[in-house]
């Protein structure tokens, strides 16, 4: 956990420089458990290395990570990093993907690019999503460190895919996460190591936007009934200020089983007014 002023101070960095390091701030075992996680699922369903030049024909993703273990759950609620996410977007913000990047011994270094790139938005703009890259093996500048420009989420373009940039390489022990506005320009580095880097991606975006991952079906509903309601909600089970994403007037979180999810916002005004007349 993070205190209040250290939030706020890594919510600014962010906004600042574009990333920031919250270092060593899983507990070793939660580490341990998920990359014996990770290679078991990689074992049990026979997956391989990704097979497009940007995934890395090298680099082990499983997507939709949620559906395999419950270990993983506790990642997109880790309570050091999710509060500095919500400090910087709002509390009703949305896990947009969340995916393992097991870079093998040999994996190049990814094109510099930037995750929201895509999105027809002038540039600079307000962080829309916020990526946290967390490091389960050390990232050191020979095994494959993430590779950042800082302060470039400010600038007027994107990078141009496939050039070369001055990078700086994030560095930072197992066990940290380094969290940073997708508009930032970074790419995967270079392993040149003889051991896999261990690694997740787990985004975050604005609740009024279309996630990167589509969780309500990607996500059976069996399993998510299980999760904490906080997942519920990050996974899209939620209305975003009573008005984004209802159906037919109702919170899609009842589809859960849970009793009453949040009013719309025009029957709020409604109780609200109600209130204060009666009060009058
Ligand atoms: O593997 C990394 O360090 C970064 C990966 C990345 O930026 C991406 O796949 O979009």
């Amino acid at each position: 956990m993070l205190s209040e002023t250290d939030v706020a101070l890594h919510a600014d960095r962010i906004r600042r420089d574009g990333y920031t390091v919250l270092e060593r701030v899983v507990a070793p075992q939660l580490v341990a458990d998920l990359k014996a996680a990770v290679e078991r699922i990689e074992r049990e369903h026979h997956l391989g290395p990704a097979t497009t030049s940007f995934e890395g024909f090298k680099t082990l993703r499983i997507n939709n990570l949620l559906t395999y273990d419950d270990v993983f759950w506790e990642v997109p609620l880790h309570a050091a990093v999710l509060p500095v996410v919500e400090a910087v977007l709002d509390k009703e913000c949305l896990l947009s993907s969340f995916c393992s990047l097991v870079l093998g011994p040999g994996q190049e270094a990814q094109p510099i690019h930037e995750d929201t790139q895509l999105i027809p938005l002038p540039r600079p703009h307000i962080p829309i999503t916020i990526n946290a890259i967390w490091a389960l093996s050390d990232f050191t500048a020979t095994n494959g460190a993430t590779r950042i420009v800082p302060g470039s989420h400010a600038y007027d373009h994107a990078p141009e895919y496939g050039k070369h940039y001055d990078t700086q390489m994030a560095t930072m022990p197992a066990g940290s996460v380094m969290l940073f506005d997708s508009a930032l320009w970074h790419g995967g580095g270079a392993n040149d190591s003889d051991a896999r880097r261990f690694a997740f991606s787990c985004a975050y975006c604005w609740g009024w936007m279309r996630q990167q991952e589509n969780l309500q079906l990607g996500i059976p509903q069996e399993t998510a009934r299980r999760f904490p309601r906080r997942l519920q909600e990050l996974c899209g089970y939620g209305v975003y200020k009573g008005q984004f994403g209802h159906i037919d007037n109702r919170d899609p979180i009842e589809l859960l089983g849970r009793e009453r999810g949040k009013r719309m916002v025009w029957e709020a005004t409604d109780v609200k007014k109600a209130r204060q007349a009666a009060q009058s």
